[in-house]
């Protein structure tokens, strides 16, 4: 018999590379999705437009207990995977209220309809290293304390802290992956490498001519979204339910970022990236390292791609959208020229 797991979030870019890879599992798939997604599809299933086989969506409200319980009476499910979230850390200092709402009451109403209705489907909770914030050790790792940063932050530890709650309290088969940053050319377009990415293709073909950003010197492990879905999946296949840290074990600052992705445009980063302060935090995380031992030695998981493989990727895929905006606009600027090979600071800004 083929599993059946429901994946809330399928719309974003965990929920997509992960609906691909339990299909090729042979898996049934369901999606809860919010209702607007099955009335606009268009905009708001894009990323799942073109999955390798059948989904079946179901509307339903994070916020609404009577929703989240009448998806779970329609099937019986093996496996839920809760990746679903006001994810944008930024976000979350301008409105803290309904980020708590849909991330706290959001993963506190999955765990409770699982409790009452399917007490025997495995669950996995989306962690995160944003709940390290102000890091107490480096690198981090399972048994590092959490001091998060950001209303976001303050949401995934409730989150976490609850997972593990219904796990102790009623033994429940409950997981919480605590991954690093991982980004794809599907990351959402707000996030600092993507943003980071379609500037640079941009740029490049003289679609824009400038990207304001905040702090450069923000570290991140940065790894690749497609290989870390994988682990979530494996976290559900273990004999005994814990959490883990999914990580590269390398650190990168948003600075690196910028000279690989321009460079990989032939560009200079140091003539078109400007800080700007409204893309400053209220309180920043200023370095995230992860310790993903654990991970490598229980689940026989480790990262496929590297640094320079994510950016080349990324900057390629914006390249190829770049080139589609260009051709239908009316009037494409002329193209910055390419850094020389033997020297920088000569580019000319169209
Ligand atoms: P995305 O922002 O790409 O996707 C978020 C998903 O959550 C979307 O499908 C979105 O639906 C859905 N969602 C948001 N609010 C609601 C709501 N109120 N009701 C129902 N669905 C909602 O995030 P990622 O795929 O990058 O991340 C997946 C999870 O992993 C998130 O929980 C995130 O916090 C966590 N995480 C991500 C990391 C990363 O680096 N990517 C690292 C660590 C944790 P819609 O399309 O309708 O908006
Ligand atoms: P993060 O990702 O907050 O780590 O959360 P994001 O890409 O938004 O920021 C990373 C770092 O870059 C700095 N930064 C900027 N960020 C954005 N978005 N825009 C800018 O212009 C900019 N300039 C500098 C930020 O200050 C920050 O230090 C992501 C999300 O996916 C979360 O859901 C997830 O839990 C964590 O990663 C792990």
């Amino acid at each position: 018999m083929n599993k059946r797991a429901l994946i809330t979030g399928i719309t974003g870019q965990d929920g997509s590379y992960l609906a691909e890879t339990l299909l090729g599992y042979g898996y049934e798939v369901h999606g809860l999705v919010r209702r607007v997604a099955l009335q606009d599809p268009r905009h708001r299933t894009e990323r799942i437009d073109r999955l390798p086989g059948e989904v079946e969506l179901h509307a339903g409200s994070l916020e609404s207990f009577a929703s989240i319980f009448s998806i779970f009476g329609r099937a019986r499910f093996d496996e839920c995977y809760h990746l679903a979230a006001q994810s944008f850390v930024a976000e979350s200092f301008v409105d803290s209220f309904s980020t708590m709402n849909t991330n706290v009451a959001g993963t506190h109403h999955m765990l409770e309809a699982i409790r009452q209705v399917a007490p025997a489907c495995r669950f996995y909770f989306a962690g995160s290293s944003e709940m390290y914030g102000k890091v107490r050790e480096v690198p981090q790792t399972e048994s590092t304390s959490f001091h998060p940063r950001s209303p976001y932050g303050v949401s995934k530890v409730a989150g976490f802290d609850l997972t593990r709650n219904y796990r102790e309290s009623y033994g429940m088969f409950c997981c919480s992956g605590i991954l690093f940053n991982h980004e794809s050319p599907r990351r959402g377009l707000e996030f600092v490498t993507r943003k980071i990415t379609t500037a640079a293709a941009r740029i490049r073909l003289g679609l824009a001519d400038s990207l304001p950003l905040g702090n450069l010197q923000a570290s991140r492990d940065w790894g690749h979204a497609q290989d870390y879905v994988e682990a979530m999946h494996r976290m559900l296949q273990q004999t005994e339910p814990d959490d883990f840290v999914v990580a590269t074990g390398e650190t990168h600052t948003v600075e690196d970022f910028c000279r690989l992705a321009f460079a990989a445009v032939d560009l200079d980063y140091r003539d078109y990236v400007r800080t700007d302060p409204a893309f400053y935090r209220p309180a920043e995380v200023d370095l995230l390292l992860g310790d993903g031992s654990k991970a490598r030695e229980r689940l026989g998981w480790r990262p496929r791609r590297t640094f320079e493989d994510l950016v080349k990727e990324m900057v390629d895929a914006d390249l190829e959208s770049a080139w589609r905006e260009r051709a239908t606009s009316n009037r494409p600027a002329p193209l910055p020229s390419p850094v020389p090979l033997h020297g920088r600071r000569q580019v000319a800004v169209a």
